[in-house]
């Protein structure tokens, strides 16, 4: 294999996830258009350049990383609902759970919900970062049902020599013992505007940046909604920058239940009490 297929934005989201299920990731070309790429970078361009480098070998200690990317801007939409990416999350994750309730047999669909959101420019002079799986953060066994979908939004150009992700296609059909070599794994290039969307069992990582300019990828990682967010979205946002957003967006943020009966508030919906900025539990239990 040559590395991972692109798609155009013509391609259906069944297409998408035929490939993602065979290869663990594809590229999808055009993911955003200018405008947004314009306005993203005019509000998260300051924070990236105010923010030092990292201080350890795996987070590089020649990248900028930049968290809580929710809150620093209100633009995401159109990133996190791209039909692609949103949709091929959407049915890779969200299968019904058949269980018995008494006699009586239901199924129970997940929700999913934006976990790790993370801005991260990898410097000239920055080394391969080591390969990893990103759903070992929920320990998860493999082969196995996929608890995540990712995607690295290219800010900017990637290119194998800039840094470019390193992905090591169909490694998500490993088992725990088989370990990842560079060998094995393919640099993504694409030009900015692009998107990669890869699965939480495959092994990938920052590549090497041997060039003389940073390279720029935004990532937001969907994890299955019965899982703990990796970045606490719930104190990573205010609820003002949580309403910025629409129903569906607040809603990936964490503000919803997923079935059976897991995040309620008050045996409610919390998503309600998001909405209505006059309800406070703290206050309404004092009184
Ligand atoms: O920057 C990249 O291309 C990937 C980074 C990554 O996988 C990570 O930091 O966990």
């Amino acid at each position: 294999m040559a590395g991972l297929e692109r798609v155009t934005p013509e391609a259906s989201v069944d297409e998408v996830v035929e490939i993602l299920e065979r290869d663990g990731g594809v590229i999808v070309e055009d993911f955003v258009d200018a405008g947004t790429l314009d306005a993203l970078w005019t509000d998260l361009g300051p924070a990236l350049d105010a923010q030092g480098y990292g201080e350890d070998w795996y987070n590089g200690t020649k990248t900028r990383r930049v968290s809580s990317v929710f809150g620093r801007t209100d633009k995401l939409t159109p990133v996190v609902t791209q039909p692609h990416y949103l949709g091929a999350a959407r049915a890779i994750m969200q299968k019904p759970i058949p269980m018995y309730i008494g006699k009586n047999r239901v199924e129970m669909t997940p929700t999913i919900q934006i976990s790790g959101t993370q801005l991260i420019q990898i410097h000239p002079g920055q080394g391969k970062q080591p390969l990893h799986r990103d759903d070992a953060l929920h320990l998860r066994t493999h082969p196995g049902p996929t608890s995540r979908v990712q995607l690295m939004l290219a800010m900017s150009e990637f290119t194998a020599a800039n840094g470019g992700t390193l992905v090591i296609p169909g490694s998500h059909h490993w088992d725990d013992e088989r370990a990842p070599s560079t060998d094995e794994a393919f640099p993504t290039s694409m030009p900015a505007g692009s998107g990669l969307i890869w699965l939480g069992g495959v092994y990938h990582s920052g590549g090497k940046n041997t060039s003389d300019k940073p390279r720029t990828g935004l990532t937001i990682a969907l994890d299955l909604g019965n899982l703990r967010q990796e970045e606490n979205q719930y104190l990573a946002l205010s609820r003002e920058a949580v309403l910025k957003y629409p129903e569906e967006v607040r809603r990936l943020l964490g503000y919803d239940r997923c079935p059976p009966g897991l995040g309620w508030v008050e045996m409610d919906d919390p998503y309600k009490l998001l909405a209505d900025p006059g309800d406070d539990v703290g206050e309404r239990l004092a009184s």
